[in-house]
């Protein structure tokens, strides 16, 4: 008897964590970054736009969804079946905790722009159409270990190829990917 209420107590906690795990969510729970897609006209001015000025008067997003990590390759393509191929905006939000007091260096491949903030400081300010490459920017800032900070990212896709990808590295290694493990949204 025990068991079965168990059984079904799973099946019921599998139903609810699928209901409110939104389409296409790559994380789960509090883990991964928040993350809102917009559509713009085709003839919208973006480098010239700085929609972190103006994010309240964001409406309608064409997808709502988290991601692991700041690492895809879009190509041609769109980020959600209701988004654009070309002229749409990523908005991601969270927070980000490294695992030692160091200087991280961050390094970005994006097409087109790309800006992060990390608390209150900007990163990366890199709001250009462009194509992706290593690196198409790259800054470092002091972090300390294991305390939240707030992370806010942006990426416009302009035309042709889309690609939104965030590395890091420390005392001159190699870049790696930041790992999802760092990134949070609750
Ligand atoms: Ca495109
Ligand atoms: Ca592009």
């Amino acid at each position: 008897m025990r068991l079965r209420v168990a059984g079904v107590f799973a099946a019921l906690l599998i139903l609810v964590v699928g209901f409110i795990t939104p389409q296409n969510a790559e994380a789960r729970g509090r883990r991964g970054l928040l993350v809102t897609v917009y559509n713009f006209p085709s003839t919208y001015d973006w480098e010239e736009s700085s929609p972190w000025t103006r994010s309240r008067s964001l409406r309608r997003p064409c997808l709502t969804t988290t991601f692991s990590q700041i690492f895809h390759d879009w190509d041609e393509g769109s980020v959600g079946r209701r988004c654009n191929d070309d002229d749409f905006l990523v908005r991601y939000q969270g927070f980000i905790r490294v695992p030692t007091t160091e200087t991280y260096t961050f390094y970005t491949s994006t097409d087109d722009g790309f800006r992060l903030q990390i608390g209150r400081s900007v990163v990366i300010d890199d709001w250009e159409d462009q194509e992706d490459e290593e690196w198409n920017a790259e800054e470092g800032i002091s972090l300390v270990a294991n305390r939240g900070y707030t992370l806010e990212a942006w990426l416009y896709e302009n035309g042709g190829g889309a690609v939104a990808e965030l590395y890091y590295s420390v005392g001159g290694d190699e870049p790696s990917v930041v790992p999802s493990s760092w990134f949070s949204h609750r």
